[in-house]
C-alpha cells in the first residue's frame, strides 16, 4: 500500500526526544510518579484495611484464639455442602452482609483442585472469559477425577464441622479439608496440611451491589469504591467494588517462586514483616515501565499468576486465574502452627510462607497443584494451560536486532559483515522506523525500496527477517488498516461505548483493535497473510511490542480501566490478557499464511499464563550495566518457573552503551537464554559483534558459535518441554531438590538437566568466581573436560575468554560442530555426541530432530532417540513416542545421510582401545583415538559411521 507521509511523526519525535533526554541523565531511574503504589490503589487499600482489622481482632482474642479460629467473618452456610460428581459445592457468607457466595471445588486428575467462587446470585455477570483464553481448549475439556474415586465425609473436630474429600486415584495420601466456621481450606499432602486457604482469615469478597445514593450523591467515594482518581485520570468504576482477596499459605515451605514479571530475586522476597522486606506487594499489571528499577516488586510488561513453593520434600503450586490487576503480599513465619489446624501434623512448629492475593474484578478461580515432584507439578500445570509448542528451529539461533537498522543497504551490510566475520546468525530485526510513519504493515519506501528482494537475499543463506508490528493503529482515514477496522467497528471503545477509544502512541493519535471480539481478532490475523502484508515473504516473522498496551497519555501509560471491549466488558477485567490476545492473533496469522501451515515465530513484550503457546517473550527495556546483566538471570528463571519458557533479555542492555567487557560477558550469558537476541536503543552507538575489535570479537564469536554447536541439545530440550511442560532453564533447586542451600541460588542455573552455567557477571576479571557443584556427581568443565567431583565449593579464576560451564556426569549431550552461517544451513549436518560419564560409569540423553518448520512431526515425521551408556556400551534406541507413518518414512528418507560423526566419551577411567559398532545386524570394529583428547580420561570414536535415525550399539573395550 502506498501512503503519503504526514506530520504525524511529530508526536513520535517528541517522545523520542523525551526518552533521549532522559537517557542523557546520569543513571537510569523509573519515573515513580507515573505508576501507582499500593497506597494509590483503592481496592488494595480496602483489603489491607480488612486484613489489618482481622489481624487486630485476632490479637484482641489473644492467646485464647486457636489456629482454627481466625477472625474471618466468612463461614459456610449450614447444610449447604454436598458433593456433586467431581465438585464439592458450598455456600459461604460474610456474617454481616448476608450475600451468599457460591463455591465450587472441583477435583481434577493428578490431584489438581480448582476452587471457583462468586455471588450465588450475582446482580450482573462477572467477567469469566479469562479461562476461555487461557486454559487448554478454553477449559472445556479439563480432565476431572472420576466421581467414584471421591468421597465426602463430614465430622466435628474441636467443635468445628470439617468436610473432608479424600481422593483415591491421585496421590494416595491427598485429601481436601474444609472448615465451616470460619470458612477455611487445607490441602493435605503426604499427611501434612500443605496449602491452606483463609487460614489467616484474609478472605474478603466485595459482592456486586447497586450504586448507593441514586440522587447523585455517591457513597463510598472516600474508599474509591465507585470512583477513583490517579493524577489527572479518573476511573469511573460504573460497576462499583467487585474485588476479592484471599490468603494462600504454604506450610512447611520457606521459598516461593514465580509470579513474573518482576525485576526481583528468584526466591520471592517478603513484602511485609522482615527487615529486608519490600515496602510494596508484588504487583501483576502489564505495564510499559520506562527505565524500570531493579530489585523491585513493581509490575512490568507481563503477568503470570502462577506461584511455586518448594521444600526438600515437595514442590507445589497455585495458579490464580484472573486477568485483572492483582497484588500479592508475601510474609514469612519462621515457625508457625499454620499447618496444624486439626492437629493432623506432627504438632511441631514449621516455617511457612503466607501469601495474600487480591484481584480487582472477575471471578475467583484458583487451581491448587500438588506436585509433589517438579515433573509432576509441570505436568499438572501444562494440563491446564498447555505446553510450549515446538518453535521454528531458526528461532533458537542468534537474533541480531537494533532500533533501528537504517535501511535496506544497512540490513544487507550487517548480514554481510556477520558472514565475513564467521558469526552465525539466524534473524535480523527491523524496529518501528522501517514503517511509513508508524503505520504497521507498511514500509518506508525511501529506506526499503524492495523489501522482497532484501528478504530473498537474506534467505539465500538461511536468514530470516522479523518486523515489529505494534498494536496501536494510526488514526488516519487514508490508512487502510485504520479505515477497515474503523468501518467494521473493530476498535476498543471509549468508556461510554460510543466511539473508538483514542490515545497516543508512536504514530500520534491511535486506536487499538479489540481482540476480545473474535471477528476483529480474525481480521487482524489475516493482515499478516502474504497477500495482505505487502512486501512480506514466508521468511518474514513478527515482533509485537507495546502490547501491554502502552498508551503514552493514559493512566500508568496504559488504557483507562473503564473503557469498553466487545460484550461491554471493561478494560479492567481483561487488562493482563490483552497483550496475549494480540500475540495469539499474530501467531494465528503467520501460521495460516501458507498451506500446509508452518510454525509461526512471534516475539511479544506483554504476556500472561498461556502466552507460551504463541511464541517467545523478552524481559523488556533493560540497560547496559552489570546490574541489569545480573538481574536478567532470575528474570529468565522466574519466567521458566512460571511456564513461560521461551524468554530472553536484550543482550548488551537496551539503554546506554555497554563497555566491550560487558558486551562480551553478556553474549557469554545470552547464549544460555532460551531466546537469544542482541538489541539496542536508537540513541546508542552501533554495537554489532565486530564493532569492538579484538579480542572481544573473538570472544563474542566463540560464544555465539557455542550456541550453534549446542542447538541439537536446545532443540531436544524444547521437544521435552513440549511434551512435559518442564522448564528449559532451571533454578538449581529444580535439579537438586534436596540441596536446601541452593534453594535461593540465582547466580548460576541449569540448562536442561545436563548443563550448569555459572556466568561471569562482574567487570573485574581478577577476582575468582565462586562455584558450587552440587550432588555426589562428576562435573566436567565443558571447555577443558577437566573433571570435578561434587559436592564441591571452589573458586575459579577467569579471563575474558573463559566461561564456567559444566556438564553433569551421567548426561549425553548432542551437538553439531561444523561452522555454518545459520541454523538452516546446519539442518543435515552430522551429529557429535558427548558422553559425560557418571560416577557409576553411566550416562543417558536424548536427541530429537525434525524438519524444524512444519507440523509433520505431529504425524510422526521426527527422529527421537533415547541414548544410554552403561557397561562401556552406548546404545541408541527409538524413544517410545516414535510412530511409524508415511510422514515418518519421508522424514527418515530426508535424513538418511545424517550420521553420528564423532562420539566423545569423557570420564572413562580404563584405557580403552577398541570400539565394536553393531548396526543393522552387522558388527564393525574401529579404533579409538586419544588424539585431540583434552584429558586422559577422554576417548574419541572418530566416525563410527552410524546413522542418527538407526538403532545401533557401540561397545568399548
Ligand atoms: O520500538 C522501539 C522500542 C523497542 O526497540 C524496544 O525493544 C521496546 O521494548 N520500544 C520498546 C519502544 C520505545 C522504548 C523507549
Amino acid at each position: 500500500m502506498k501512503l503519503k507521509r504526514s506530520k504525524s511523526t511529530l508526536v513520535s519525535l517528541l517522545f523520542l526526544a523525551a526518552s533521549v533526554s532522559l537517557l542523557a541523565q546520569v543513571g537510569l531511574a523509573v519515573k515513580q510518579e507515573d505508576f501507582k503504589t499500593s497506597e494509590q490503589v483503592a481496592f488494595y487499600q480496602r483489603h489491607r484495611a480488612f486484613a489489618d482489622g482481622v489481624a487486630k481482632e485476632g490479637q484482641l482474642l489473644g492467646k485464647s484464639i486457636s489456629a482454627s479460629q481466625t477472625a474471618s467473618p466468612y463461614s459456610v452456610l449450614q447444610d449447604s455442602v454436598y458433593l456433586d460428581g467431581h465438585t464439592l459445592v458450598a455456600s459461604v457468607q460474610h456474617g454481616a452482609d448476608k450475600v451468599p457466595l457460591k463455591l465450587n471445588v472441583s477435583f481434577l486428575e493428578h490431584g489438581i483442585v480448582r476452587i471457583r467462587g462468586q455471588e450465588a446470585n450475582p446482580l450482573k455477570p462477572r467477567f469469566d472469559d479469562t479461562q476461555k483464553h487461557v486454559l487448554r481448549d478454553g477449559g472445556a475439556n479439563l480432565k476431572y477425577a472420576s466421581a467414584d474415586s471421591l468421597s465426602l465425609t463430614s465430622e466435628v473436630i474441636n467443635g468445628q464441622t470439617v468436610h473432608v474429600v479424600a481422593f483415591k486415584d491421585a496421590n494416595s495420601t491427598a485429601s481436601f479439608r474444609m472448615t465451616e466456621r470460619p470458612w477455611s481450606v487445607e490441602y493435605v499432602l503426604n499427611n501434612k496440611p500443605s496449602i491452606l486457604l483463609n487460614s489467616k482469615g484474609l478472605f474478603h469478597f466485595e459482592h456486586l451491589r447497586e450504586r448507593p445514593g441514586a440522587d447523585g450523591e455517591v457513597d463510598g467515594e472516600a474508599d474509591g469504591a465507585w470512583e477513583e482518581t490517579f493524577r489527572t485520570w479518573k476511573d469511573t468504576k460504573p460497576r462499583g467494588p467487585e474485588s476479592f482477596g484471599l490468603d494462600i499459605n504454604f506450610s512447611g515451605f520457606e521459598h516461593v517462586y514465580g509470579i513474573p514479571e518482576h525485576a526481583s530475586p528468584l526466591s520471592l522476597k517478603s513484602t511485609r514483616g522482615d527487615k529486608d522486606a519490600y515496602s510494596q506487594p508484588y504487583r501483576l499489571y502489564n505495564l510499559d515501565v520506562f527505565e524500570h528499577d531493579l530489585d523491585s516488586p513493581m509490575a512490568l510488561y507481563g503477568s503470570i499468576p502462577f506461584m511455586v513453593a518448594h521444600n526438600a520434600e515437595s514442590t507445589v503450586g497455585v495458579f490464580w486465574l484472573n486477568a485483572a490487576e492483582t497484588w500479592i503480599d508475601v510474609t514469612r513465619d519462621k515457625s508457625s502452627t499454620l499447618g496444624n489446624l486439626f492437629r493432623l501434623g506432627t504438632g511441631s512448629k514449621e516455617p511457612s510462607v503466607s501469601t495474600h492475593w487480591i484481584s480487582e474484578s472477575g471471578v475467583m478461580d484458583i487451581f491448587l497443584l500438588p506436585g509433589p515432584s517438579t515433573a509432576d507439578l509441570y505436568r499438572q500445570y501444562a494440563e491446564l494451560v498447555e505446553q510450549t509448542p515446538l518453535p521454528r528451529s531458526f528461532a533458537l539461533g542468534y537474533h541480531q536486532c537494533r532500533w533501528n537498522y537504517l535501511d535496506q543497504a544497512d540490513v544487507l551490510a550487517v548480514n554481510d559483515k556477520l558472514q565475513e566475520h564467521g558469526i552465525p546468525y539466524d534473524v535480523i530485526w527491523l524496529d518501528i522506523e522501517h514503517t511509513d510513519g508508524k503505520r504497521y504493515f507498511t514500509w518506508d519506501s525511501g529506506k526499503f525500496p524492495d523489501p522482497v528482494a532484501m528478504q530473498q537475499k537474506l534467505a539465500y543463506n538461511g536468514h530470516q527477517l522479523v518486523n515489529v508490528v505494534d498494536p496501536h493503529i494510526k488514526r488516519d482515514t487514508e490508512y487502510p488498516i485504520w479505515k477497515e477496522a474503523n468501518d467494521s467497528g473493530y476498535f476498543v471503545k471509549n468508556r461510554e461505548g460510543t466511539d473508538n477509544f483514542q490515545g497516543w502512541c508512536w504514530p500520534g493519535d491511535s486506536s487499538w483493535v479489540d481482540y476480545l471480539n473474535p471477528e476483529a481478532a480474525a481480521w487482524i490475523s489475516k493482515q499478516f497473510h502474504l497477500d495482505k502484508y505487502n512486501g512480506s515473504t514466508p521468511n518474514l516473522f513478527v515482533w509485537n511490542d507495546m502490547n501491554e498496551p502502552s498508551v503514552f497519555n493514559g493512566p500508568e501509560i496504559t488504557m483507562d480501566k473503564d473503557i469498553k471491549h466487545h460484550g461491554g466488558w471493561e478494560h479492567r477485567d481483561l487488562h493482563n490478557i490483552f497483550g496475549m490476545l494480540y500475540h495469539k492473533a499474530t501467531a494465528d496469522g503467520l501460521r495460516t499464511r501458507e498451506s500446509p501451515a508452518k510454525r509461526p515465530f512471534v516475539l511479544s513484550r506483554a504476556y500472561f499464563a498461556g502466552s507460551q503457546r504463541y511464541g517467545a517473550v523478552w524481559t523488556g527495556d533493560n540497560a547496559a550495566n552489570w546490574e541489569h546483566l545480573r538481574a536478567s538471570i532470575p528474570m529468565v528463571l522466574s519466567n521458566n518457573v512460571a511456564g513461560m519458557h521461551f524468554v530472553g533479555a536484550d543482550v548488551g542492555g537496551f539503554f546506554g552503551n555497554p563497555t566491550p567487557e560487558l558486551m562480551t560477558r553478556w553474549y557469554q550469558l545470552g547464549i544460555w537464554y532460551p531466546f537469544f537476541r542482541a538489541h539496542a536503543h536508537i540513541d546508542t552507538k552501533r554495537r554489532e559483534p565486530w564493532v569492538f575489535g579484538e579480542p572481544y570479537l573473538t570472544h563474542i564469536r566463540d560464544a555465539i558459535r557455542e550456541r550453534y554447536r549446542l542447538l541439537p541439545y536446545w532443540y531436544t530440550l524444547f521437544r521435552e518441554a513440549s511434551l512435559t511442560g518442564m522448564p528449559l532453564v532451571r533454578p538449581m533447586w529444580m535439579e537438586f531438590p534436596k540441596e536446601t542451600s541452593m534453594f535461593a541460588e540465582d547466580a548460576s542455573f541449569m540448562v536442561g538437566s545436563a548443563i550448569l552455567v555459572v556466568p561471569a557477571t562482574d567487570a573485574d576479571t581478577s577476582t575468582p568466581i565462586d562455584v558450587r557443584l552440587p550432588a555426589q556427581e562428576n562435573w566436567y568443565d565443558m571447555r577443558t573436560h577437566a573433571a570435578y567431583v561434587g559436592p564441591l565449593k571452589r573458586q575459579f579464576a577467569l579471563d575474558l575468554a573463559t566461561t564456567l560451564v559444566f556438564a553433569r556426569g551421567g548426561s549425553i549431550v548432542p551437538t553439531r560442530e561444523r561452522q555454518r552461517g545459520s541454523s538452516e544451513l546446519m539442518r543435515r549436518d552430522p551429529i557429535t555426541l558427548y558422553v559425560y560419564v557418571s560416577q557409576t560409569g553411566t550416562a543417558t540423553g536424548k536427541l530429537y530432530l525434525d524438519d524444524g518448520e512444519s507440523y509433520n512431526y505431529q504425524s510422526g515425521a521426527f527422529i527421537e532417540r533415547d541414548l544410554s551408556f552403561a557397561n562401556a556400551k552406548l546404545t541408541s534406541r527409538p524413544s517410545p513416542h516414535t510412530v511409524s507413518s508415511p510422514e515418518q518414512v519421508d522424514f527418515l528418507a530426508a535424513m538418511s545421510k545424517v550420521r553420528v560423526e564423532r562420539i566423545v566419551v569423557v570420564g572413562m577411567r580404563n584405557a580403552l582401545t577398541n570400539a565394536a559398532v553393531v548396526e543393522n545386524g552387522q558388527t564393525r570394529n574401529i579404533a579409538l583415538t586419544y588424539a585431540g583428547s583434552k584429558v586422559d580420561s577422554e576417548c574419541v570414536i572418530r566416525d563410527p559411521a552410524v546413522l542418527v535415525g538407526n538403532d545401533w550399539e557401540i561397545l568399548l573395550s
